[in-house]
């Protein structure tokens, strides 16, 4: 049997399905950092990985971190991963997929009896979203030791700080620490994600490799005006939170429109107090920049603000923007893409290169290694919804060529 033939689509299909279950809605996927399911999904995915010869340990950050020695203990190691939480009515593959195949891969190196002149490492994240604390990439910049220990005073929506949260998960907040790596552990970042996009369906590939990882801002925008009888308050007298907000909202997506490859989102919005006979006084919205182009994005993220402010003052409300997330564009390292190619070519497919408009966490882990990615192709390019779907078969070939790369990865010599 050939080497890649031991790695099964099905499998990672039902291990995919298995994970859909850790969920904090019955009616679909929802998994948030530090939660019970995430308990649940991580429980699943160390199991997996001690089945596929791995040690497997949650780190200090709640991230599972499973270890595949190789011919000697202790060796620098190829690090795989991706995230096990999701949006709010996620779909089944977002992160999940690039740590199932990962496993998947080793699975096959131990039923061969490999083992290679470096060690292989999985990691889940437990928070690439940042849905439920705001900022993003909590579980991989405590790996790559760039996390900021401010963030354990930020608290979700029932005001639950990140400090109790890990507390609660069993993780000492004072020890965060203890899950950051030295860069000479890691001889370089892989990760398999599905696109998140419609380029590789549209042109009949079922993998990419992935170029760079578009920069993204965000921001917390509070709006405060005066809450009131929505019987008895003139129009004239109105301070009127939410309808400030309403022109908040267009101006981001009018600023957006006006440019080129640069996205811009108000994704979630909440009006206070939220009664039909009240007039709202305060809002809450969150606002999503990106672009492949770091100048382009900081130079929207600049002028949304001022327009808010503008607004704001015209209205006679006033506003609040905090900024709680940003990470410039990250490049996927040649040398990486190069080896991720040519484990493509030996499938016998195409090899398409293509950057990613999603976050991913190599954003974090660029600061303590190189980092690749291949991307597998979904289904109408449909993310962060239900409906988000890939094929077993893609599911397989996507594990021959994170295998092929894993067995022919070459470090790259450090001068
Ligand atoms: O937001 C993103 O792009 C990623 O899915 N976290
Ligand atoms: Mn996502
Ligand atoms: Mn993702």
């Amino acid at each position: 049997m050939s080497a890649t033939a031991a790695v099964s689509g099905a499998r990672i299909m039902a291990h995919i399905e298995a994970l859909a279950r850790c969920s904090a809605q019955p009616d679909g996927l929802t998994r948030e950092y530090l939660s019970p399911e995430l308990r649940a999904a991580s429980d699943l995915v160390a199991g997996w990985m001690r089945e596929a010869g791995m040690s497997a340990r949650i780190d200090a950050m709640g991230n599972v971190a499973g270890r595949y020695e190789g011919v000697a203990p202790g060796l620098p190691c190829l690090m795989l991963g991706s995230h096990l939480d999701t949006v709010r009515d996620a779909g089944k593959y977002d992160g999940m997929l690039g740590v199932v195949t990962a496993i998947e891969c080793v699975r096959a190196l131990a039923a061969r009896g490999v083992r290679l002149p470096f060690a292989v490492e999985v990691v889940g994240f437990g928070d690439e979203e940042g849905v439920r604390f705001g900022a993003t990439l909590l579980g991989s910049r405590a790996v790559a030791g760039t996390l900021d220990p401010r963030v354990l005073d930020l608290a979700d929506g029932d005001g639950v700080t990140l400090r109790d949260a890990l507390g609660r998960y069993g993780r000492d907040p004072a020890r965060i620490g203890d899950a950051a790596r030295a860069r000479a552990e890691i001889l370089a970042y892989a990760e398999l994600h599905i696109e998140q996009g419609p380029v590789l369906e549209a042109e009949n590939l079922p993998v990419g490799v992935v170029t760079a990882i578009n920069g993204a801002t965000r921001l917390a925008v509070t709006i405060d005006g005066m809450a009131g009888h929505a019987g008895t308050v003139p129009m004239t007298l109105r301070r009127d939170a939410l309808a400030a907000a309403a022109e908040c909202v267009l101006a981001v997506e009018k600023r957006a429109a006006n440019a080129t490859e640069l996205v811009a989102t108000v994704g979630r919005l909440d009006a206070m107090p939220g009664a039909v006979n009240v007039i709202p006084g305060r809002v809450r919205f969150t606002v999503d920049i990106r672009s492949p182009r770091d100048a382009d994005r900081v130079a929207a993220a600049g002028d949304v603000a001022a327009a808010i402010e503008a607004v704001c003052a015209r209205r006679g409300v006033r506003a609040e923007i905090a900024k709680t997330h940003e990470s410039g564009t990250a490049p996927c390292a040649p040398w990486l893409m190069e080896q991720l190619a040519r484990a493509i070519a030996a499938e016998g497919l195409p090899v398409r290169e293509l950057p990613s408009g999603a976050g991913h966490d190599g954003m974090a882990m660029i600061d303590i290694a190189d980092i690749g990615m291949v991307f597998v192709r979904c289904k109408g390019g449909i993310s962060h919804h239900p409906d988000e779907s890939i094929t077993a078969e893609d599911a397989g070939t996507g594990a021959r060529v994170l295998l092929r790369f894993i067995e022919s990865f070459q470090a790259r010599r450090t001068a």
